[in-house]
């Protein structure tokens, strides 16, 4: 027979607590937003990050080793960990098991917790109660003190008390939820987008192990990185070629706080920074990425002084040229975190910056004074950025001033909108001048512009920012953004469009072009992907009709069951090869129209995941690029050479 945890309390304070945490969950369902940013496939996925976050903050406490994510077959998700287990004894003041706390108490999760590095703030951290509010039904099992507590719950309330089920040697945690279908618009789950996280989880946590299935495809991930930040770095560059062969790792801690930085040198000319707080992405940078970039500047400028290598020259480096070709990985633990700036991911403790400056300026200098012929490399890799800076610097002012790069002049193919406000503006990248021609007839010419892109644009991966800017397609865009371009004068508060819309043929030519212009935006606009204006279009790939009945589809399964409803006689299918097979009014309707499209929003999520593709597909190492079509080829379906 189950056992009924002990209860202390008597049926009235009971009740009182019952309507506090009925007004707690209904708070949450009221708006799910507040806690957990939208409701949207975003929102979802948050369930199950903030589910293992609270597993994750069991890894940084030293006590777990293990984690697995299943994706159910029946849209339900189970995180098991091997950690200490949710102390299911009496709570001192709420008078029942911490684990019914817990689970239906907002932030009720930190109180138990002696000194651990906590996630605060963003929209992590906001406890594993409100998963279980948003969920339809959630169940938790607990294994501790060789027995096996659990609870099951309804939209957060607890269906009974907590019982003893069994027994057990091992200790850990086990939860299952099933979002509610009450709450969000769409139940599937993304498992290559979850796996980026885990991935990148692996990395920061070295010698984790975590598995993430998907039941329904039988398809299987463990990862488990023992060099940690290390392989991240690695895993960064695969597809580069390395100065330094093996990543530059240093890391120490003071009072409340520690760090890690790995570092490599690439001969790409562009920098891929990636910096974290108690594992969450701080996007908008902070404390420790400014303390890291101004010690790495001022090191190197030390190192190269003394060691007389900046003989002959009437400069010094700058951050810019001290990070080209730089891949890095920054990963903080901070005992209080303060996040500040519009997505809450930037690190605000001050005192951050002068500890990082401190243990990562002291560490470097003394790698370079051991390791001098790599020491050599660095900086002549740093002279040559400086060099052609200059040639930047004087490129940029001359293809200013042919067509500026500030929108003050616009590009003769652009046909702009007549709205000026750039929040209701868009602009359509489009392939070809025919497609181009179809678009402009189509668009609704109030709030959508069009430019038309001839050919290819320049492989970005392979040139520097000067080279870039000798192209013209590049310079049309830059021009037609109006943010400007390069560390010192790109400015996204001068974006004219708030969508970017990639629209290309659904062929082979299509998608290599957008490879290419997300690979531009990726490395020279990212903040643009970061706050969600890249978008790509989703063109039909069918068009089915049959007397005045028409249909357009999207894909191969879709056209199927559209066959088989209107019957084989006189149906005519038509397959669309290129956007210039429509006319403007299809073109309208189906890709254009706002009421009627879907565009694929571009997100940061898949940044590192978008970077080692594109790194492997266009980066120099010319072996792996060969390795990975061969081995991808079936899968590679938005990408080509
Ligand atoms: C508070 C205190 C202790 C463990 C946990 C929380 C804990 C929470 C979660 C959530 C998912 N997995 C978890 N594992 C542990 C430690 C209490 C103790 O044994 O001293």
């Amino acid at each position: 027979m189950p056992r009924t945890v002990a209860r202390k309390k008597s049926d009235e304070t009971y009740n009182a607590e019952q309507i506090q945490v009925l007004k707690g969950l209904e708070a949450v369902r009221k708006r799910p937003a507040m806690y957990i940013g939208d409701v949207s496939l975003r929102g979802l996925h948050h369930l199950v990050n903030e589910v293992v976050d609270n597993s994750i903050d069991e890894v940084l406490a030293g006590y777990c080793t293990k984690i697995t994510v299943k994706l159910n077959k029946d849209g339900s998700v189970t995180v098991t960990d091997n950690g200490r287990g949710i102390p299911v004894d009496v709570h001192p003041t709420e008078k029942r098991p911490a684990l019914e706390v817990v689970m239906t108490m907002l932030h009720a999760g930190g109180k138990f917790d002696k000194k651990t590095y906590k996630v605060s703030g963003g929209l992590h951290g906001v406890g594993v109660s409100v998963v279980n509010a948003l969920s339809e039904w959630c169940e938790v099992e607990v294994s501790r003190e060789g027995k096996v507590y659990y609870q099951k719950y309804q939209r957060g309330m607890p269906d009974d008390e907590v019982k003893i089920i069994g027994k057990r040697k091992t200790t850990g945690t086990r939860t299952t939820f099933f979002p509610d279908p009450e709450i969000f618009e769409k139940n599937q789950f993304n498992f290559d987008l979850l796996c980026d996280r885990m991935r990148e989880l692996a990395f920061l946590n070295s010698d984790l192990e975590i598995t993430i299935t998907e039941q329904s495809t039988d398809k299987s991930n463990k990862f488990r990185f023992k060099g940690g930040i290390i392989s991240f770095v690695e895993y960064l560059d695969e597809g580069r070629n390395s100065i330094n062969r093996k990543p530059i790792y240093l890391s120490g801690e003071k009072d409340d706080f520690s760090i890690e930085i790995a570092l490599q040198y690439n001969d790409s000319y562009i920098d891929n920074i990636f910096s974290y707080v108690n594992n969450i992405k701080t996007i908008e940078g902070g404390s420790h990425l400014v303390g890291f970039k101004t010690s790495l500047t001022r090191t190197l400028n030390n190192y190269a002084q003394r060691n007389n290598l900046l003989k002959n020259v009437d400069f010094t480096f700058t951050g810019e040229d001290v990070r080209e070709g730089l891949s890095a990985v920054i990963s903080a633990k901070v005992m209080e975190p303060q996040f500040e700036g519009q997505t809450k991911t930037k690190l605000g403790n001050s005192e951050v910056k002068g500890i990082t400056e401190t243990i990562f300026g002291d560490g470097l200098a003394a790698y370079l004074e051991e390791n001098p012929s790599i020491a050599k490399k660095i900086i002549e890799k740093c002279l040559t950025a400086a060099r052609s800076r200059e040639a930047a610097r004087k490129a940029r002012e001359l293809t200013r001033r042919k067509t500026a790069l500030d929108g003050s002049g616009l590009p003769g193919k652009l046909a702009d909108c007549s709205i000026q406000d750039p929040t209701q503006c868009e602009i359509f990248l489009v392939e070809g001048d025919s497609a181009g021609g179809s678009a402009k007839q189509g668009r609704d010419r109030r709030f959508q512009a069009i430019l038309p892109l001839k050919g290819k644009i320049l492989n970005v991966e392979k040139a520097r920012l000067d080279k870039i800017l000798s192209n013209e397609e590049i310079r049309t865009i830059i021009s037609a953004l109006g943010t400007g371009i390069g560390a010192d004068e790109f400015n996204s508060d001068r974006l004219r469009y708030h969508k970017i819309i990639i629209m290309t043929d659904a062929d082979v030519d299509g998608s290599h072009i957008r490879t290419l212009l997300l690979t531009f935006f990726f490395r020279y606009m990212k903040e643009l992907i970061e706050k969600g204006h890249v978008y790509i279009a989703q063109p039909p790939l069918y068009r089915i009709h049959k007397g005045k009945q028409e249909h357009f589809v999207y894909n191969d399964e879709e056209r199927d069951s559209i066959l088989n409803r209107m019957g084989k006689n006189g149906v005519a299918v038509q397959r669309y090869k290129g956007l210039g097979e429509m006319n403007p009014d299809q073109l309208w309707r189906t890709t254009m129209d706002p009421e009627h499209r879907t565009n694929l929003q571009v997100t940061i999520e898949e940044a590192i995941e978008a970077d080692h593709i594109f790194s492997t597909l266009m980066g120099g190492n010319v072996e792996l690029r060969r390795k990975f079509i061969e081995e991808n080829a079936k899968y590679v379906k938005n990408l080509d050479i």
